[in-house]
């Protein structure tokens, strides 16, 4: 028996102390099955700490992500209540390691989902639609992992700011979608490279959640995963993230 709790335990503490170590792959083959098994082991430490679990977020549902880290398949990992920073507020570089930000499309969901849901479904157990700025940071050097790595770090999640909501029926199919750093526009593209609609990631993530045998909760959120590259983050910036018909996102990194 592999010590899964083990490695969950090495994750968690890279991120607590905000330090790169060597890839679990690295150490250890571990499966798929498993590399969720030590995400939900090394997320169990944060709620014993006192967070709270705000909702979920999908990975590699762009091209544009999939090509710039090099992997090829959905991921799913947890937000907590530390990772939430409020709009136009600002981040301390020192408590990340090597962060970069990314726009995206959040969801609030507004009834429990226990299975996968149908695409016509979906409008039925959300309330509220908003633009989001999620940061990564990947607790592995240089940033570089395997599809199992990057699971186990629950998807190199570290925070996420989201914009105002705004009610499910806005249009969010093709929305033109920007990141801008200090007022330089870095990335732009469409709410339709997400998946080809932000509404059938989040139909992919009710299907990998609830095989999990996780129910998304009501009053949890969902981020349908970045539409262009992420960008890196440094002192002293300002990033912003616009989508088209949304009030923009910002965070500032001291
Ligand atoms: C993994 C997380 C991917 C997204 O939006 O595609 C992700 C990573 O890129 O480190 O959050
Ligand atoms: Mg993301």
């Amino acid at each position: 028996m592999k010590d899964l709790e083990k490695l969950a335990k090495y994750i968690d503490s890279a991120a607590f102390d905000s330090r790169s170590v060597t890839q679990l792959s690295d150490k250890e083959q571990i499966d798929l099955e498993e590399s969720y098994q030590i995400q939900k082991l090394s997320i169990d430490h944060r709620i014993s700490r006192g967070e709270k679990l705000l909702g979920y977020k999908m990975g590699f549902t762009s091209k544009a992500k999939m090509e710039q880290m090099g992997v090829h398949d959905l991921i799913w990992g947890r937000l907590t209540s530390s990772m939430k920073i409020e709009n136009g507020k600002d981040i301390d570089l020192t408590n990340f390691i090597h962060p970069r930000a990314e726009p995206e499309i959040a969801f609030s969901i507004s009834e429990d989902i226990d299975r996968a849901l149908e695409l016509d479904e979906l409008k039925d157990v959300v309330d509220f639609v908003a633009p989001a700025i999620e940061v990564i940071d990947s607790r592995y050097e240089n940033f570089k992992f395997t599809l199992e790595d990057v699971i186990a770090d629950n998807c190199s999640s570290a925070a996420f700011v989201l914009g105002n909501w705004q009610v499910k029926t806005t249009p969010i199919e093709d929305l033109k979608m920007s990141i801008t750093c200090n007022g330089e526009l870095k990335h732009q593209g469409s709410s339709k490279q997400i998946l080809d609609n932000p509404w059938n990631s989040l139909k992919e993530a009710t299907r990998l959640i609830t095989n999990f045998g996780e129910t998304i909760k009501a009053g949890q959120i969902v981020l349908a995963g970045a539409a262009t590259p992420a960008i890196y983050l440094d002192k002293n910036q300002v990033v912003k993230i616009s989508v088209e018909g949304f009030d923009d996102v910002n965070l500032k990194i001291n």
